[in-house]
């Protein structure tokens, strides 16, 4: 017979689905560069190959967030060959992220831009990234802004928020049934004076104006060092308005690293923030949990691998808080044996509970020594490895 909370961690991850980024398996930098990986993903049928290997070897990543510019190039002609690829290699296509900071024209901004053309060719892509999303059986499409300014007194501030309202209303107005709109937040870079979608108040504000089908996304790196982002996703929480997370790690700015490398506790709080409220709710809260990181010097697939299953323990850990004593103590403001409560959780060591769960689900115990013996790391190498090798390492 189980003890009751470590049924309550199974159950909780049986539920907990990681969707994976994209451009995660692909070689990025820094401004100060890049190195190149011999193994990196180039194009989307890699990407989805490497993602089906963290899927195989973890049994919770189902779905592949795509960014179109870089993974459908050529629009709408692209999904055929994503359906395609997505039956061979049995991962879903998930959350389409239209590109809003690559193309020249951006220079002023997309949605925010002052000239009404550009504001039209931003518009018109994120109409494209949503026939995408239909087309693909997609159900969110989440637009990333890094619209802003570098110096006080550039732009206008209030007219760009006007600009974004009516941007984002005709968005919403062409979301199907069932399709959402995530705004993420950021509070700077590349713009380093104002970010038009800047916090948490700025998207549910934007969110609520453009309907009811829009959610706020929370990107675990974009706050500033001393905001308690848990406080934050409460509020999203009360107010229903949370869509999804994008997880990564932080020591300083947007450092996309490994979730839980830095402060795995700031993630056990966000994790404890849903459970606490789906506890009292006894329904599931309707959130998308994906991962947005970039691997500068981590082999990808690995940190990828590495990623879910550092989530996979912290969300067992939540799940094992003890919800009904924690209330009582909470409402009796038993401050000490709260705490206890909440810290004796997070000390609780769940990986072999998490490896337990793997083999009854008859998943490799630790995914990490499953994929390094199966030899599919120095395959792609091998196939990869010429072609990666001539590509630039230079950002300028
Ligand atoms: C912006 C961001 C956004 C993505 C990009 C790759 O910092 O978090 O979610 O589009 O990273
Ligand atoms: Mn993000």
């Amino acid at each position: 017979m189980k003890d009751r909370l470590v049924e309550k961690a199974w159950q909780a991850l049986d539920k907990l689905k990681i969707e994976l980024p994209s451009w995660g398996f692909a070689n990025t930098g820094t401004r100060f560069g890049k190195f190149i990986q011999a193994a990196a993903a180039t194009t989307i049928e890699e990407k989805f190959s490497d993602a089906a290997q963290v899927h195989s070897s973890t049994g919770a990543c189902p779905t592949l967030a795509l960014h179109v510019q870089w993974d459908l190039p050529n629009g709408l002609k692209d999904v055929g060959e994503v359906e395609r690829l997505s039956q061979k290699f049995g991962v879903r296509p998930g959350s389409i992220n239209p590109n809003m900071f690559q193309n020249q024209e951006y220079k002023y901004g997309s949605l925010g831009n002052p000239d009404p053309a550009i504001r039209k060719t931003a518009l018109r892509h994120i109409l494209d990234c949503v026939g995408i999303a239909e087309a693909l059986h997609c159900r969110d499409v989440a637009p990333w802004f890094a619209d802003g300014s570098n110096y006080p007194g550039t732009q206008n501030m209030r007219q760009r928020i006007a600009y974004f309202e009516e941007g984002l209303r005709e968005i919403h107005r062409s979301l199907k049934s069932g399709q959402r709109l995530l705004i993420e937040y950021k509070p700077f870079e590349p713009a380093f004076y104002h970010t038009d979608i800047a916090d948490w108040g700025m998207a549910y504000l934007l969110a609520k104006e453009a309907g009811p089908q829009a959610f706020v996304l929370v990107d675990t790196g974009h706050h500033y060092q001393a905001q308690n982002i848990e406080q934050i996703v409460a509020w999203l929480l009360h107010h229903k308005m949370i869509g999804g997370f994008h997880f990564n790690d932080r020591r300083y700015a947007d450092d996309d690293l490994t979730l839980g490398s830095i402060d795995p506790y700031q993630v056990f709080r966000i994790f404890h923030e849903i459970h606490m409220f789906e506890w009292e709710k006894g329904t599931a809260a309707d959130i998308a949990y994906m991962v947005d990181q970039s691997h500068n010097l981590k082999g990808k697939i690995e940190a990828m691998i590495q990623t879910v299953c550092t989530a996979q323990e912290l969300y067992a850990r939540a799940a094992m808080v003890d919800h009904e004593r924690l209330a009582g103590l909470q409402q009796s403001c038993s401050l000490v044996d709260a705490e206890e409560t909440l810290r004796g959780a997070f000390w609780t060591d769940t990986r072999s509970i998490v490896k337990e769960w793997r083999k009854s689900k008859g998943l490799p115990g630790n995914p990490l020594l499953a994929f390094r013996e199966s030899g599919y790391l120095e395959r792609v190498t091998r196939e990869r490895g010429a072609r990666n090798s001539g590509a630039s390492a230079s950002y300028a």
